[in-house]
């Protein structure tokens, strides 16, 4: 069973996630579709993606795959893996990606959407980015992500509460583009994309490429990532990491100790 859908409407292609028994967790299998279907885009005369989940969702997605993260003592988000994969070729489509959010988003799925270039979601849409809840060390890469899309202090509340904010409160902070109606949302994103479609290829390209490369332009001294990379790996060498991957497989919640 394919784990996502693929169409392409004029100059739009759809990309739809379509695990629900497992809430589109970002499995390995999963992000490899997801990245087929936009190198097959690339292919096509494609101008812009729109990512979405079937209609009516309550879960967009439910965030990395938490059954394929290495138990402890491994980096759980190195440069290759599938979820910075997937990162990167949203980042680097030559095209607009447009997140269509119905639901939660969760974990990474929050790094997921907020790699596409616009998002519209509908009102009852939430998002929740939680390392915190599973002793994750995030990355990064991963930060500046977040960092380029969220206020410093929503950020650290939602890194560090690991609770949910509403679309009403993401739209507030433009991290959102807009919230519509499930009835309408669709048509909605249709009509924006068939925007983009008029406009020139060429020029929206590498305007987003120059956006890209601009909002990743941090200039960090090897020292600097050294000490962050060292001080990642006590966190995902810990007890913690290892108490909020078994409490998420045994279904409880995690008790942290801090050590
Ligand atoms: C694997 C899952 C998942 C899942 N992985 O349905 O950002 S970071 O650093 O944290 C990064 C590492 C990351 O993204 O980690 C994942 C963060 N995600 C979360 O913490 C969300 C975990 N999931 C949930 O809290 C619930 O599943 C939600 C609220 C999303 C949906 O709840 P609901 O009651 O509708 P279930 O929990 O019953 O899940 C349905 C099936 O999907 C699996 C889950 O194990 C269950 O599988 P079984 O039917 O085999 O029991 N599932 C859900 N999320 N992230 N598998």
């Amino acid at each position: 069973m394919s784990l996502v859908l693929t169409e392409k409407r004029d100059t739009t292609g759809i990309i739809t996630l379509n695990n629900i028994a497992k809430r589109n967790a970002l499995s390995e299998a999963l992000i490899s579709e997801i990245t087929a279907a936009l190198n097959g885009f690339r292919a096509l005369n494609i101008r812009a993606v729109v990512l979405r989940a079937p209609p009516g969702v309550k879960v967009w997605s439910a965030g990395h795959d938490i059954s394929e993260l290495p138990d402890r003592g491994r980096d759980p988000l190195g440069f290759n893996d599938p979820l910075r994969i997937l990162i990167r070729a949203i980042q680097e489509f030559p095209a607009p990606v447009i997140a269509l959010i119905e639901g939660g988003v969760w974990g990474g799925g929050c790094e997921v959407a907020m790699a596409c270039d616009m998002l519209v979601a509908t009102p009852e849409a939430t998002f929740a980015i939680t390392p915190a809840k599973l002793g994750i060390p995030y990355n990064l890469g991963g930060v500046l992500t977040l960092l380029n899309m969220i206020p410093l202090p929503v950020a650290k509340e939602m890194l560090f509460t690991a609770q949910p904010i509403p679309a009403e409160q993401a739209l507030n902070l433009g991290i959102i583009n807009y919230i519509q109606p499930a009835a309408q949302i669709e048509a909605f994103v249709l009509a924006m994309t068939a925007r983009i479609s008029a406009n020139s290829p060429l020029s929206i390209a590498v305007m987003k490429e120059e956006l890209r490369l601009l909002s990743s332009a941090h200039a960090i001294s090897p020292e600097l990532f050294e000490r962050m990379q060292g001080a990642r790996r006590i966190v995902y060498d810990s007890d913690d990491y290892q108490e909020g991957l078994d409490a998420f497989r045994a279904k409880r919640q995690p008790q942290f100790s801090g050590k």
